[in-house]
């Protein structure tokens, strides 16, 4: 968080109801406010990373539809959209929280947003640098919101002219663009899409102050706008991997069950994410940049982001180190999950540096490494804080991210292990291994070799 963010703005009626209640405790308000928000982290915390309703369906736990996504195991999402233009300032207000929310959190008039449409020309879009990006990352699919709950449409529809190709003076379908590069350099393209929240169309959730909430028809909005956008989708863009869909809210079990089924209907094998609702996607849904503390048996994915933002905004520099990202990729994998990581184009259609810089760094990590992330499952050793493990059949590979000193590597508990090396050593020389019972010593470098993590691949004697 930037020290800019720090400002909490209250509404006049909290601020006195946190008047009042500082007044009666004898405390500071400012010491009331930070009390209340480490209540609610703590209360974040100790909900679920994964929700039951996000989940996945039991007839999808051994689908093989699945195995690229679990070959893959690390994804490009992409936020872009209006929201890119204000980039967190609205009429010289910075509107806190996630950019890609601006106009719910300024309650800006459809009539006002919608001007945005005019000005987004984003001339330095260049799809092949995108997709390029997202494979020297050693990302294996992207997710681009084709519609976010902005409603603004980043292809062109029949359904509305809220979109890139009508209503801006670009006038190209990115969607388009991507799809071909994608094919070319082999990333699976997969589409975000908005189906419950949409606060441009007036049936849509989410927008009480343009639209009266009680006179909504969400079921027709669902039947006459969502699902041909959803044909529109699955139809004109060749294989689509996924459609993620998002903040399921009130879709009933119905609505979830039939927007699958279309999918599954059109493209056979697109998978539907577990943001469906009613535990019917194909793969469950992590909350946004949640890990799980423990392997989970299921097929799950966390989405996340590298600065704090999903949409671009100009000032949000909170960015995470590579090490730490890094680090969440192998402990979400070695967890049984997918990572997917998110990127916040500008107006003018450039990946900040900052992301790409620390993509690049990953990737290069990968071209080293990524043996024991991708196509792995969890490992046997779980939950000790310096390691993790992630598994292949006849291999379990170590990863070790804080190096002992001297470079005894202590373990137990995994099986008879008949030999030892670093993944990052070419010749594979071989590393001393002395075992008792089930107790295993490898004798790797004194020194690190990896500050980050390092690989250590165990063979195994079945
Ligand atoms: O409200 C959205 C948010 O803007 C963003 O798209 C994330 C990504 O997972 N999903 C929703 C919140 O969970």
């Amino acid at each position: 968080m930037s020290d800019e963010d720090r400002t909490v703005v209250l509404n006049e009626s909290l601020a006195k109801r946190f008047r009042e209640l500082a007044k009666v405790q004898g405390v500071e308000m400012s010491e009331l406010v930070n009390f209340m928000l480490s209540r609610a982290l703590d209360w974040q915390g100790s909900r679920p990373a994964i929700a039951e309703e996000r989940g996945q369906r039991s007839d999808a736990r051994s689908d093989p539809r699945l195995d690229w996504w679990r070959e893959a195991r690390f994804g490009m999402f992409i936020h872009w959209g209006l929201y890119a233009i204000p980039a967190g300032e609205w009429k010289g207000r910075r509107i806190p929280g996630i950019g890609e929310w601006i106009m719910k959190r300024a309650e800006i008039p459809v009539a006002e947003y919608e001007q945005l449409a005019a000005q987004f020309n984003p001339v330095q879009f260049d799809a092949a640098e995108w997709v390029s990006i997202a494979k020297r990352a050693g990302q294996k699919y992207m997710v681009i919101t084709s519609k976010h709950h902005d409603g603004f449409c980043l292809f062109r529809s029949e359904f509305t002219d809220y979109n890139m190709v009508d209503a801006t003076p670009f006038g190209r379908d990115p969607l388009k663009e991507l799809a071909e590069e994608c094919q070319k350099q082999g990333i699976r393209l997969c589409f975000y899409y908005s189906q419950t929240q949409d606060w441009h169309h007036p049936n849509g959730d989410g927008n009480d102050w343009d639209y009266d909430e009680a006179n909504k028809d969400f079921a027709s909005y669902v039947e006459t706008y969502v699902v041909p956008q959803v044909r529109e989708l699955l139809t004109n863009y060749g294989p689509i991997g996924l459609i993620w869909f998002d903040t399921p809210k009130a879709m009933t079990a119905e609505q979830s069950r039939s927007l699958l089924e279309l999918c599954h209907q059109l493209q056979p094998d697109c998978l539907v994410s577990g943001r469906i609702g009613n535990t019917l996607g194909d793969y469950a849904s992590a909350g946004d940049n949640r890990i799980p503390d423990r392997a989970v048996a299921i097929d799950w994915e966390t989405p996340a982001t590298i600065n704090d933002t999903w949409g671009f905004k100009y000032y949000d520099h909170n960015w995470k180190s590579t090490k730490d990202l890094l680090q969440k990729l192998v402990d979400i994998v070695s967890k049984g999950g997918n990572y997917l990581l998110n990127v916040g184009p500008t107006a003018e259609g450039v990946i900040p540096r900052p992301s790409v810089d620390r993509l690049l760094a990953m990737g290069e990590w990968l071209e080293v490494n990524g043996e024991a992330v991708y196509g792995t499952v969890p490992g046997p050793i779980q939950g000790v804080s310096w390691c993790r493990s992630t598994a292949k059949p006849g291999k379990i590979y170590l990863h070790v991210f804080n190096w002992p000193e001297g470079g005894q590597i202590e373990v137990s508990g995994l099986g008879q292990v008949e030999g030892a090396y670093l993944l990052s050593d070419p010749a594979q020389a071989p590393l001393s291994v002395e075992q008792h019972g089930d107790e295993v010593t490898i004798a790797g470098p004194a020194q690190s070799p990896d500050a980050i993590d390092t690989v250590l691949v165990l063979t195994m004697d079945s």
